[in-house]
């Protein structure tokens, strides 16, 4: 791995020191520890920006594209080694093992920062130390949080100024005051050698520290560090949620809107959704995005409100197209990093799944030749973008809104060829969290390891919670004990496979017919058949009008198969147990109540 050497910006960009004396305190001891070259306060400046990537051009760390098809636009390559997350790498570092809990990996915070002081020491020798400064939400919201990132890469500072809202708005924010709080985040590249790539949380000081990676989530440290697993353990401590949750607005013909907020796994669909277009029949119908990746959420007048925290989307590229996807398309158009998709004779970007015919020739995501004949794949599946929030034809016009937006409903989702319906609601709040902590999904190419492997990811947090997991499971139930007006839960499944292995649903915009469902029962005027499992609709309580579906289709993907919920009720039954007792007694109830409804109906 070639790495940039340190540079010098012109005067008047890369000297933004923020006056607060605990940060240019900590600066000085990470600038003492790692000996960089020089130190370059970002301000976030458009002149800072154009700096930055002509000298990331000059250095090859990015390929400008084709600036007719794409404009503003570039391509990066990361590391072959260096493609996704890496979850056996992450660790929580609590004071005490328990607190990270069963589903953490955890180590001994004071031998952790010894190992990384180790690691870190000379380690920007050359290079140059980037200072970022941000913040994650609206800019009047009481939930808004400030964050520093030290980083030795260019890369970092150019997507966390897409991802973030960056600069002086967030040194303004923080104040002088040397108590004040925010997130202290640390990031070298080390050498990217995976022997040496561990992303660690230090909740108690609210302080994370990533090395050895240069790809997205183990080093946009705004998003699944901070948002999520220092969110997460704040949102506890604080009286809130933050969630690995897409939000969306939904506007009937009549201008009656509702917000949803839906929790997926990685790469199972979160971006697709908050971008769903409606078929031509829901005509009238609108969908906003106020998030694709990540709600905070709080309790007033006993409803549940959400907030986007980031500034734009690192998306899942391929399957990306006109057909599937509009809205992010569109988006995608201008101004946009793209991370490992492959690059065509004419500067274009191509990947997997995109419209129209595979070029005769391109240069794939690892930088070699690549025809329509190659086994490999021309871009790498968890090649991403990354976009302004901005660029979304489809923005809500309340994402800027402190006060965050009104849930109506939550929504978990999973990744099942099986078992799962293609929708479901919760008899209640505690039912509903229980849906949550024993959802399943088949893992994806988003973090490095086995792809397909059907696994438990409660409430899509399982990589992202950064604290005991059966105390999260009681705070979500303590939460549903404050609101007087709770969202209605769902859980969703679009990945369900007939016997062939095709999946049953068509997906993407069709998902608005299931959408229409779910928001027809927030308006107390949807039908549906009470099961063992939940409220399930029948064929007619769907809108499935104009839709090429076959009707045996439709009744195979509404249905539950006794068999199959047996193997999964033991399923849940031996994940709670594998947690070691941690695991709220109201959610054990939950488990006991599923069996005996299923007996019942035998
Ligand atoms: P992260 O950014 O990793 O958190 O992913 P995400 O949850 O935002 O997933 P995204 O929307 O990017 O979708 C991931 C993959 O699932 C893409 O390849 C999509 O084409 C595919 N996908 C999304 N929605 C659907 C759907 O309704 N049906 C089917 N079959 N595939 C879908
Ligand atoms: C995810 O894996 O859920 C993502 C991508 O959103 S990353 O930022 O790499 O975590
Ligand atoms: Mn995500």
């Amino acid at each position: 791995m070639k790495m940039s050497p340190a540079i010098f910006p012109p005067s008047g960009i890369g000297d933004a020191r923020p006056a607060n004396q605990a940060v240019l305190d900590w600066v000085d001891e990470i600038a003492k520890l790692t000996e960089p070259e020089n130190i370059f306060w970002c301000d976030g400046s458009d002149r800072e920006n154009e700096f930055l990537i002509g000298e990331s051009l000059k250095e090859n760390l990015l390929s400008k594209l084709n600036q007719k098809k794409v404009p503003r636009s570039y391509l990066h390559r990361s590391d072959p080694n260096d493609v996704a997350r890496v979850e056996q790498f992450t660790f929580v570092c609590t004071p005490t093992k328990e607190e990270a809990g069963p589903t953490n990996n955890w180590s001994e915070p004071g031998e952790t920062y010894t190992k990384l002081r180790g690691l870190l020491k000379g380690a920007m020798r050359g290079r140059t130390l980037f200072v970022i400064p941000y913040i994650m939400g609206p800019p009047d919201s009481p939930l808004t949080k400030v964050g520093f990132e030290i980083t030795d890469s260019k890369y970092v500072v150019l997507n966390m100024r897409i991802m973030t809202r960056m600069g002086e708005i967030a040194v303004k924010r923080l104040g002088n005051d040397p108590n004040a709080e925010w997130n202290r985040g640390v990031h070298s590249l080390l050498d990217i050698n995976p022997e040496r790539r561990f992303i660690c949380h230090f909740p108690q000081d609210n302080a994370i520290i990533s090395v050895g990676s240069g790809y997205g989530g183990n080093v946009l440290l705004s998003k699944k560090c901070l948002a999520l697993r220092i969110g997460s353990y704040l949102a506890r401590k604080q009286g809130w949620l933050a969630e690995h949750m897409l939000i969306l607005g939904v506007e009937s013909p009549e201008g009656k809107k509702h917000y949803v907020a839906a929790a997926f796994p990685s790469a199972c669909g979160k971006t697709n959704f908050a971008m769903l277009i409606p078929p031509d029949h829901f005509k009238g119908w609108k969908v906003t995005t106020v998030g694709d990746d990540i709600a905070w959420m709080q309790v007033r007048d006993g409803r549940l409100y959400a907030i986007n925290p980031e500034n734009g989307y690192f998306g899942v590229v391929p399957g990306t197209s006109y057909k599937s996807n509009p809205n992010a398309m569109r988006s995608i158009a201008h101004d946009t990093l793209y991370t490992n998709v492959a690059l065509t004779d004419d500067g274009d970007v191509w990947w997997e799944g995109k419209d129209g015919e595979p070029p005769a020739h391109a240069i794939d995501w690892r930088g070699n030749d690549w025809t329509p004949n190659s086994k490999e794949k021309a871009a790498h599946p968890n090649s991403r973008f990354t976009t302004p929030m901005r660029n979304n034809p489809a923005i809500d016009s309340d994402v800027e809104k402190g006060g965050g937006v009104p849930i109506s409903a939550i929504i978990f989702g999973g990744r099942r060829g099986d078992t799962v319906p293609l929708v479901h609601e919760a008899f209640d709040w505690a039912h509903g969290v229980y849906l949550g902590a024993t959802m399943a999904s088949e893992t994806t190419a988003a973090a490095t390891g086995a792809v397909g492997k059907v696994r438990h990811d409660p409430m899509a947090m399982l990589p992202f919670c950064g604290y005991n997991i059966g105390d999260y499971f009681q705070h979500w139930l303590d939460i549903g004990k404050r609101l007087t007006n709770p969202p209605l839960i769902f859980n969703v499944n679009w990945f369900r496979k007939g016997v062939t292995g095709q999946f049953l649903w068509p997906g993407f915009g069709e998902n608005m017919r299931v959408l229409k469902w779910i928001i027809d029962r927030c308006e107390q005027t949807g039908g549906a058949l009470k099961s063992p499992i939940g409220w399930l609709p029948s064929p007619h309580d769907l809108d499935l009008a104009e839709l090429d579906i076959d009707h045996k289709c439709v009744a195979e993907i509404l249905g539950i198969d006794h068999e199959e919920w047996q193997k999964e009720i033991a399923g849940h039954k031996e994940f709670f147990d594998s947690l070691g007792g941690v695991v709220p007694e109201e959610l054990l109830e939950q488990s006991e109540q599923l069996a005996a409804r299923f007996k019942e109906c035998l």
